[in-house]
Formats: C-alpha cells, sequence, structure tokens
C-alpha cells in the first residue's frame, strides 16, 4: 500500500484572535513550498479545499465572546470539510488560520474517529469558557469547547460531532496559563506537560508519554499545532507570543516522534501570522516542521 493522500484545507480566517494577520497564514505555508514537500515525501496531495466565511451569518446567542457567528460558520463549513476528507481514508491537513478553527477540525473529524486522541502542542491550553475568557477572543476557548466544557457544543458546529474525552487528550508545551484552565486542567484531569516538565523529562519522554495516554485505546489521533509553542526566536510571526518555548530542535523531534509513531490520522497547523513575520521566519519553520510531521528525516 503506497502513502495515503493529504487533503489540505486552507482556512484564511482570522477573526477568533486579538490581532489581525493569521488570515494570511494559508496562503503564506503554501507558497513557501507546502505542497511540494509532502509530495517528495512520497503523498499524493490535494490542496484544492479552501473554507471562504460566508456572505450571510447565522446570528448565535449573544455572548462575552466577540465573532462568534463568523467563527461558528467558518467552523461548520471547516467541519464538512474535514469530514468528508477523513471519510474519504485521506489525512486532513488544516492550515489556519487562528486557533478558533481547530473547533471545526475536531467537530469534522470527531464524526469519522468517534474516540479521537488530541496532542495540543501550544504555550496555551485554550481551555477559557465564554465565562472565564479574560480577552472574550475565540481562539482561547477551542479545547475547553472539543471537551464540552463551553455553552457552544460541537454538535451546533456539526451534527452528529462527538467531544472529546479529557483523559484521551495531552496538551505540550504550555508557558502562560490563565487561572481557571489552571484549576480545569486539574478538576479535569488532563495531561498537560508545560515547559517545566519538558525542561525536567526532555522532549523525547514527553512526546512519547503523549503518544501513549492519547494513542492508547483511541479510534484517531489528531495533533493540533499551535506555532506559539515554539519560542518567538525561532517563531516571532504569531499574535500571541511568549517566550520559554520549544526550541528548533525540540519542535522538530516532538513532530519526527509523532511521525515515527505512525499514530497521526490528522493535524492542523496555526497561528502563523506573515504580518507579523521576520523574513517570512516563521511560515518556513512551519512547512519544515509538516514536513517532519509527515516523515522528513535528516538522513
Ligand atoms: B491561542 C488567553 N488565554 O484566552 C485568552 O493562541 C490567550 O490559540 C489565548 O493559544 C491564546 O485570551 C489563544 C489569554
Ligand atoms: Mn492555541
Ligand atoms: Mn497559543
Ligand atoms: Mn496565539
Amino acid at each position: 500500500m503506497g502513502q495515503p493522500t493529504i487533503s489540505i484545507i486552507s482556512v484564511p480566517f482570522g477573526y477568533g484572535a486579538g490581532r489581525p494577520g493569521s488570515e494570511q497564514g494559508p496562503d503564506s505555508i503554501l507558497k513557501f513550498g507546502l505542497v511540494k514537500k509532502l509530495e517528495q515525501l512520497g503523498y499524493d496531495v490535494d490542496a484544492g479545499r479552501r473554507i471562504q466565511l460566508p456572505s450571510s451569518l447565522t446570528p448565535y446567542p449573544t455572548t462575552r465572546m466577540k465573532h462568534v457567528d463568523q467563527v461558528m460558520a467558518v467552523c461548520s463549513q471547516l467541519a464538512r470539510e474535514a469530514a468528508s476528507a477523513a471519510s474519504a481514508g485521506s489525512i486532513p491537513l488544516m492550515l489556519g488560520g487562528d486557533h478558533s478553527i481547530a473547533m471545526g477540525s475536531l467537530a469534522g473529524l470527531s464524526r469519522h474517529y468517534p474516540n479521537m486522541g488530541v496532542i495540543w502542542v501550544d504555550a496555551h491550553s485554550d481551555l477559557n469558557t465564554e465565562i472565564t475568557s479574560p480577552s472574550g477572543n475565540m481562539h482561547g476557548i477551542p479545547l475547553a469547547a472539543a471537551l464540552g466544557l463551553t455553552q457552544l457544543k460541537l454538535t451546533q458546529i456539526l451534527p452528529g460531532a462527538v467531544q472529546l474525552k479529557p483523559e484521551n487528550c495531552v496538551i505540550i508545551g504550555a508557558r502562560d496559563l490563565d487561572r481557571d484552565e489552571k484549576t480545569l486542567i486539574r478538576s479535569r484531569g488532563i495531561t498537560c506537560f508545560t515547559m517545566y516538565e519538558i525542561d525536567r523529562l526532555g522532549i523525547e519522554h514527553v512526546v512519547q508519554e503523549a503518544l501513549r495516554i492519547a494513542g492508547t485505546g483511541t479510534d484517531g489521533l489528531h495533533v493540533s499545532f499551535d506555532i506559539d509553542s515554539v519560542d518567538p526566536f525561532e517563531a516571532p510571526g504569531t499574535g500571541t507570543p511568549v517566550r520559554g518555548g520549544l526550541s528548533y530542535r525540540e519542535a522538530h523531534l516532538a513532530m519526527e516522534l509523532m511521525s515515527e509513531s505512525g499514530l497521526i490520522t490528522s493535524a492542523d497547523m496555526v497561528e502563523v501570522n506573515p504580518s507579523l513575520d521576520r523574513n517570512n521566519q516563521t511560515s518556513k519553520l512551519a512547512v519544515e516542521l509538516l514536513g517532519s510531521l509527515f516523515g522528513s528525516r535528516i538522513l
């Protein structure tokens, strides 16, 4: 059997973030050679899918959160695309866009993988709710929403979507958690490897543990990679940089180990903001990291 098809779904949407620019992420990542890189690794690549914000929006009940109608419209369309790509047997690869789009990815994928595991690589835990969010920005709630902890439910994005189980979900790279997010991590038993654990245990051990926890007894394994997990020295082009992040090699090794596991069935690459970047360094990094996730090796 040859390599599966990778279905790239571009989601040029940035209303979930506090500052504009991440809507330019997909085109920038594609411009710096993602398709060619994946083809060289032996995949058939379908890069034709692109989610547009519709001109008319369905209003959702008002909360403190910003641009909910836009986020829901984009996530609903993305969910349908991701579900169709997964059921056609390909690997859905979502290019953001801000991290609110992960609610669409997860809603769609969950129809095909109802007992999915998720590895959330991020400086943040994205576990705020409509009540606890300090900013009102939707990119701070997607993991909470996927776990069923927000008022907004995945089934409002896609009928038949299945929420994640906290025991199947692992966060890697966290270093900027809000107080209520910390409380949720503890009370729900979500595994969170902060930068402290990465420093102490090493990235290899942390990723192997994450693969064991999220990859055992699950029917699919999704990686949601927020580029702000990487240190701003390597990834300056992102809207919410936090220093003390993954080094260049730690980020690559994490991707290489996830690739070697053979467990990864889908991925998001989000929060790349070309308008804040330095010499396109962050877009190029995203391409390289996706190469590692899909099998690129040094030797
Ligand atoms: B990202 C913050 N926790 O809720 C909030 O970049 C930041 O998708 C969220 O990880 C960062 O606004 C969201 C303060
Ligand atoms: Mn995030
Ligand atoms: Mn983040
Ligand atoms: Mn961010």
